[in-house]
Parts: structure tokens; C-alpha cells; sequence
């Protein structure tokens, strides 16, 4: 037990029970954990679990049976439950895998280092539209904690555009929202980054389509159940509002009233931190607009963010959502070399801007196309 402050290595057990102290240990700086290697030929293999929590504090994580000095027996089959502290919200499991679940159960058939990520289950979703593949990271703050392809890089039919995220089957996980050039509009349930199933959206039973462009989703009217606003070419703006996958009513916004013709709906996410869902444009200026609701779609204001300053030419708006983890809305950026970064508001209020990946660009193909929060 070298790897523990002094104090919880007279007592391993004490650690052993609640992981937590190992967490104030490696967050005070002490030695995290031990090297863990794996067990000579002659012994009876052994693997290490190592644990941590993020942030540190969030949690106490519970294992058992507890982790005997040297190591689990293989094949020992472990529970961890973090349980939160405070206000905390369990996110994920990441680091020698990514599970959502919550207890964890594994068996050790190697040593397994894990994290518990807490209040930030941020992901940013990526199309390539070389290869059609999809992608997503995980974040914990403006942090990269994870990339994962999706359907284990299974290339998706020709011809859809991911549009958003949003819950359509009310599991609290977030799903992604496809149209098709053809105006077929459809969705991937997700369990964080695991493929579930596929449907399409349904108007009186039978598939959707439309000749709108699908903008986003987002649950304007409360009801658990992801919307969908679409924008056609005019610049007219009309809402799907959704029942899970039924569509159970169409409604043209505010009487087809739009910013103009050269304003084109980007997203949709809250800019006043009222948790109603706010519209943001662009124009071909890359000016960004905000218009604000109450009530659903009860018209209430707009804005100019930045008094309508526009970024460097090749930047291009792509998702809105809280990265930077004050749960207000920021807006992320990628430029045309693959750079990403972001704006971060506090509310309408500029901060500043991050340069995502300290300024390393994605390569060829991938494209930003949607952002949980
Ligand atoms: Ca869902
Ligand atoms: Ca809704
Ligand atoms: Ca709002
Ligand atoms: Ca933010």
C-alpha cells in the first residue's frame, strides 16, 4: 500500500472501504496509485483497481468485496457504486472503459484504472462527411476525457446530416437527430456513446419528411419530449412538437416572422439561463443572433452577441450548449483547418475565447454537428 498517504496505509481496510480517502490523497498531491503490474507466471494472477473521482470531491466511490493488498484474485468480480455527495450528478465511468452504469460491476481479468466523472456528461457529436463516420467526445469542462466512435466507426447510409441531440424515447439519455437530403428526418437512441436503435420520426404512423431543413431539437414546451425547429430556404421557421418519436403538432413560428432571409437558424440552446430554449443565427457575415422565448414560443427579444463582432474569416459556428461547466450557454466554433474553439458567455455577457485541443486541429473531414447539455 505504498501508494496511500501514511496515514490510510497503517489501515488498508479504512481505504479499501471507501475510496474516497485515495482521492484526497492524489488531490493533496500524494503519489495517486501504485504501479500496477501484472502477476509473475509462478504466482496465481493478481490485478489492480484504481479509482478516482472527478471532480475530486464529488463523490465516495464503494467497492466491493474491498481490494485485498495485493490485488484482486482474476476473475474477482467487483462493484463500484459512486455514491455523490451533495448535488453532485454521476455522469460516467471513463478511463480503462466508459460505461454509464451506475453501480459498475467488472470482472478482473486486468488491472482496471476508472474514473468517476461527475455534473459534466458533455459530448460533442462529429460527423466526417469523407467517410460518413460518427464520432463523439466526451468532455469534462473545455478537457477532452475521451474520444469514441460510434457504432464502433460503422459508416452511416449515404446522404444523412446529424442535426442535434435531444431525448426521444424520455431515458434521459441524449439521442441524435439525422435528416436526409431527401427530407427523411430519423434518430439514433443513445446510452451515452452505445448505439441503441434507429427510427424515424412519424407523422400519423408513417415516416416523416419534410422539405425544411431540420435546425435542431430541443424540448421547448417542458414536456420531457425533444422538439424539433425547422427553417425553410425563405428563412421562415416552423416547430415540430414532438411526443417521443410523434409528431403531435406542427406549428409555424411566431406566423412565419423571421430576422431576414440572410439570418439562418444555427440552434437552438439558452442564452438567458431562464431554461427556455433560445433560437441562435448566423448571417453570411458570421454575426450571431439570439432571439429569446418565454412560455415556448413566446417571442421576448433578441440580441447581437458581441454587439454583432463576427470571428476571424474561417471560423464557422457549429453547436451551442455548456462546455466550459458554469451551465450556461457558450458557443463553439471550428474553423475551416480543423481548429475548434469556443466563446464562452455568461449568459449574453462575452468572456472569453478557448482554443480548444490547446489549438490542434481535427483532421480531414470531421465537422462538429451537435452538443449535449
Ligand atoms: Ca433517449
Ligand atoms: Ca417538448
Ligand atoms: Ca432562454
Ligand atoms: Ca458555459
Amino acid at each position: 500500500m505504498k501508494y496511500i498517504h501514511k496515514e490510510y496505509c497503517k489501515n488498508p481496510s479504512r481505504w479499501l472501504k471507501t475510496l474516497r480517502a485515495a482521492v484526497l490523497c492524489s488531490a493533496l498531491g500524494f503519489a495517486g496509485i501504485a504501479a500496477t503490474g501484472q502477476a509473475t507466471a509462478e504466482e496465481i494472477a493478481r490485478f489492480k483497481l484504481t479509482v478516482s473521482v472527478n471532480p475530486p470531491g464529488a463523490a465516495t466511490v464503494i467497492v466491493e468485496p474491498p481490494m485485498p493488498p495485493e490485488g484482486y484474485e482474476a476473475g474477482t468480480i467487483v462493484s463500484l457504486k459512486a455514491a455523490a455527495e451533495g448535488t453532485n450528478v454521476f455522469s460516467t465511468w471513463t478511463g480503462s472503459l466508459v460505461d454509464h452504469g451506475n453501480p459498475l460491476v467488472i470482472e478482473m481479468t486486468n488491472n482496471y484504472t476508472l474514473r468517476a466523472v461527475f455534473n459534466k456528461n458533455i459530448n460533442i457529436v462529429w460527423q466526417n462527411f469523407n467517410d460518413r463516420r460518427s464520432a463523439a467526445w466526451l468532455m469534462n469542462g473545455t478537457n477532452i476525457l475521451e474520444t469514441s466512435l460510434l457504432r464502433n466507426g460503422k459508416p452511416m447510409a449515404p446522404g444523412w446530416r446529424c442535426t442535434g441531440v435531444g431525448d426521444f424515447n424520455g431515458d434521459a439519455k441524449t439521442d441524435l437527430l439525422f435528416q436526409h437530403q431527401d427530407g427523411r428526418v430519423a434518430v439514433w437512441f443513445m446510452n451515452g456513446t452505445e448505439f441503441l436503435g434507429s427510427s424515424p420520426i412519424l407523422n400519423l404512423g408513417d415516416p416523416y419528411s419534410t422539405p425544411w431543413r431540420v435546425v435542431a431539437a430541443y424540448d421547448l414546451n417542458f414536456d420531457r419530449s425533444a422538439d424539433i425547429l425547422l427553417q425553410r430556404h425563405d428563412g421562415q421557421m416552423g416547430i415540430l412538437f414532438m411526443h417521443g418519436l410523434y409528431i403531435f403538432r406542427w406549428e409555424k413560428l411566431l406566423e412565419g416572422r423571421h430576422p431576414g432571409v440572410d439570418w439562418k437558424a444555427v440552434t437552438v440552446a439558452d442564452f438567458d439561463d431562464d431554461w427556455q430554449g433560445d433560437i441562435l443565427f448566423q448571417n453570411s457575415k458570421r454575426q450571431l443572433l439570439v432571439w429569446f422565448f418565454k412560455a415556448g414560443v413566446d417571442f421576448t427579444g433578441e440580441q447581437l452577441l458581441r454587439d454583432g463582432k463576427a470571428p476571424a474569416p474561417g471560423w464557422n459556428v457549429m453547436a451551442a450548449g455548456d462546455v466550459d461547466g458554469d451551465w450556461l450557454s457558450d458557443v463553439l466554433w471550428q474553423h475551416d483547418d480543423g481548429r475548434i474553439a469556443l466563446w464562452s458567455f455568461n449568459r449574453t455577457d462575452f468572456i472569453q475565447g478557448i482554443l480548444l485541443r490547446n489549438g490542434k486541429p481535427v483532421s480531414g473531414g470531421w465537422r462538429v454537428v451537435g452538443l449535449n447539455r
